[in-house]
């Protein structure tokens, strides 16, 4: 049996979540996560398929979700279990500031001599704090990472120098840190593949059904994603991906798209095995005319069943929503608007379109059989008020009227939160947009996420809203919009009563932890432990239910005959020895010394 050479591990926003008492509210509401934010990078799977296509064996662990799905499941027992050639884990989101170091020092505990490798964009901006941890060995920078690891885990096999390998930081034997150039940034990415079935394979060479899945209730919900592109053409100012920060920190002058035939066999591959709707992420308009036009025909020829969902930066006109509809049978679109006032969204960054273009734009997708338009409010904006934020009920009261009270429509609002990113221009200059930072290095962020409620946790506050006033005027527009979304029917009237049920429950939790942080030092732990049972009930779905954000998706004979064939392919490899992976639960541990040739 041969050794793993990288074994990706994903930790949870906060280690030991499972034993704290940290009230989260909201922040991980708009998206398939809990607040533990288990999803891991897409990246992990491009980075896991270039290594095996050029030699390497790669496994992805995602410690969070097995934390999640398994109460019992005991990390470290898992991680000495391991023996890869190497670690690596992701820092990509900064909520993982405070997992993803535990986890480095759980992996040096047990395997001293294993390096510990880092990345993601978070890791990229903080790469120097990083390296100079114990527990860290390599950070690799940029939004491109699949062949300088193919060459760092060269290296560790002894093929190569590490000075040499583009977008390094690296720690020498004295534990002094080298940066070493960022220079390996790809004009486009067509090198690597997002194939869903390499995901599908670990399951069945490991015999793991939940250690690879993207998030903890993906199986219930196989939703996929797609990506266009790498870095963005617009420039919001919170955003630390945006073109600024691309340029800043990352390395990257210009965006780098697929190539639209490649996302069209993505998708094809996608809709193969799985039967869940595909998402479309970073607004493939942004790659012009000639690239939209072959990229939606490319769909419609692949005779496209899966729901489809695209995000858009700018709202679309009519004409786009006619030719998606001429060639999709199932579509969805959403929009991230920020703010129903013009001028609060220009603070943002997004100066390019009007609320009047958007409703403009919504009739139209509504007109050509856009399934479902989700439009995304958020608070803590540079520049917007309370009065602002509570204006947001009435807005989308009215904008419901004039859209006909269309059930396809569907509002949401969530703050920025927990944190301003990293890299973006409001961190690297948060006088100028009106904000004060709580925290500037990472350190100071992995203490901040041990705070007991997202209130304490956030890492700014905006001269125009207190971090009170966000809070409750968050959960006071939350309350208006799904009130306003019961009253036209677009949402259940129980799922709504239960909705803001446990949004008055959040309040009076908020409510009562700011009274124990204000009260006696000595007695705040102990009365937070009492808290535990309730704020845990009360940590995922407030502002909204996540079944909310769910499209309709169906399986059919088509992909169970193919994943019944993967099944048969992978294991016929396993047992002709074409590929040799050990099938047990968590253990890597080598049984012998057929070790392949790094690829070098
Ligand atoms: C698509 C996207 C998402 C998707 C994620 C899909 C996925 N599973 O990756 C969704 C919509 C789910 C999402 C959610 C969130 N997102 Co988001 N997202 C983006 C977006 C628009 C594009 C990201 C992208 O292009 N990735 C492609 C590249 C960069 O990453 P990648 O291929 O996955 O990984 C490569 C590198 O990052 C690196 N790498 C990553 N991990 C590792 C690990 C190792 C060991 C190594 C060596 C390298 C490495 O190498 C990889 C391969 O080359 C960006 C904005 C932008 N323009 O970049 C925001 C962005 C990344 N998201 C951001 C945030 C804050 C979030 C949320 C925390 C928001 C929230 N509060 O809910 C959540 C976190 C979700 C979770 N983990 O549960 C911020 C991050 C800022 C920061 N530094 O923290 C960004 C920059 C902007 C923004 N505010 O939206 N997001
Ligand atoms: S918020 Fe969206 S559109 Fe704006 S810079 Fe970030 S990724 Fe681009």
């Amino acid at each position: 049996m041969s050794r793993i050479d990288l074994v990706l591990l994903h930790a949870p926003s906060v280690y030991d979540f499972r034993e704290r008492s940290i009230m989260s509210g909201p922040v991980s509401d708009m998206v398939p996560s809990t607040p533990a934010f288990e999803m891991y990078p897409l990246g992990f799977t491009t980075m896991a398929e270039y290594l095996e296509r050029h030699g390497y064996k790669a496994r992805i662990v995602n410690l969070a979700v097995l934390m999640l799905n398994r109460p019992g499941f005991d990390v470290e027992k898992a991680i000495r279990e391991m023996d890869p050639v190497a670690f690596g884990i992701d820092l990509h989101w900064m909520p993982h500031a405070h997992g993803s170091v535990e986890i480095a020092k759980i992996c040096k505990k047990y395997h001293p001599n294993t390096p510990v490798i880092f990345g993601g964009l978070t890791s990229s901006f903080f790469h120097e704090e990083l390296a100079s941890y114990p527990w860290i060995d390599y950070v690799l920078r940029g939004d491109s990472t699949e062949e300088p690891l193919r060459r760092l885990m060269a290296a560790i096999r002894g093929h190569g120098n590490v000075g040499d390998i583009p977008n390094l930081t690296w720690k020498g034997p004295d534990g002094s840190v080298n940066v070493n150039e960022l220079s390996w940034v790809p004009a486009d990415m067509n090198d690597i593949s997002l194939d869903y079935s390499f995901a599908m394979r670990g399951v069945i060479r490991y015999r793991d059904m939940m250690g690879s899945v993207p998030f903890k209730d993906w199986l219930n919900y196989p939703v996929c994603a797609s990506l266009t592109c790498r870095g963005c053409t617009h420039d919001c100012a919170t955003c630390g991906g945006s073109a600024y920060s691309f340029r800043e920190h990352f390395g990257r002058d210009r965006v780098a798209f697929r190539d639209p035939e490649l996302l069209v066999h993505d998708i094809g591959h996608i809709q193969k095995y799985i039967p869940g709707p595909i998402f479309v992420l970073n607004d493939f308009l942004q790659a012009g005319p000639d690239y939209i036009e072959a990229f939606v025909k490319g769909l419609g020829r692949i005779g496209l069943r899966n729901p489809i969902g695209f995000e858009f930066f700018r709202p679309p006109a009519e004409e786009f929503y006619a030719f998606l509809d001429e060639h999709l049978p199932d579509y969805s679109v959403e929009i991230s608007v920020e703010s129903h006032d013009d001028a609060v969204r220009a603070a943002f960054g997004k100066s390019h379109y009007t609320t009047a273009q958007v409703e403009e734009s919504i009739r139209a997708a509504l007109r050509h059989g856009c399934k479902r338009f989700d439009l995304y409010f958020m608070t803590g904006i540079p520049s917007q008020t309370a009065e602002s934020v509570l204006e947001t009920g009435e807005y989308v009261r009215g904008l419901y009227e004039r859209t006909g009270n269309d059930k396809r429509l569907l509002p949401f609002i969530s703050p920025m939160a927990p944190f301003l990113d990293p890299g973006s221009h409001v961190f690297d200059d948060p006088a100028k947009y009106g904000y004060k930072l709580r925290a500037h290095t990472l350190e100071e962020h992995r203490q901040l996420l041990l705070e007991p409620s997202w209130r304490h946790i956030m890492n700014y506050e905006s001269d125009c809203l207190s971090a009170g006033d966000l809070v409750d005027t968050t959960y006071q527009a939350a309350i208006d919009v799904n009130r306003v979304k019961a009253s036209v029917g677009a949402i259940d009237p129980a799922v709504a009563a239960t909705t803001e049920r446990r949004i008055g429950e959040a309040r009076v939790a908020m409510a009562k932890i700011d009274d124990i942080v204000a009260g006696d030092p000595a007695l705040r732990a102990a009365r937070l432990e009492d808290f535990r049972h309730e704020v845990d009930l009360l940590n995922e779905s407030t502002v909204c239910e996540k079944s909310e954000l769910e499209w309709p998706r169906q399986a059919g004979l088509y992909h169970v005959v193919n994943v019944i064939k993967l099944w048969f392919s992978e294991n016929l490899a396993i047992l002709t020895r074409k590929q040799r992976f050990e099938p047990s639960e968590l253990s890597d541990r080598p049984g012998g010394s057929d070790v392949p040739k790094a690829g070098a």
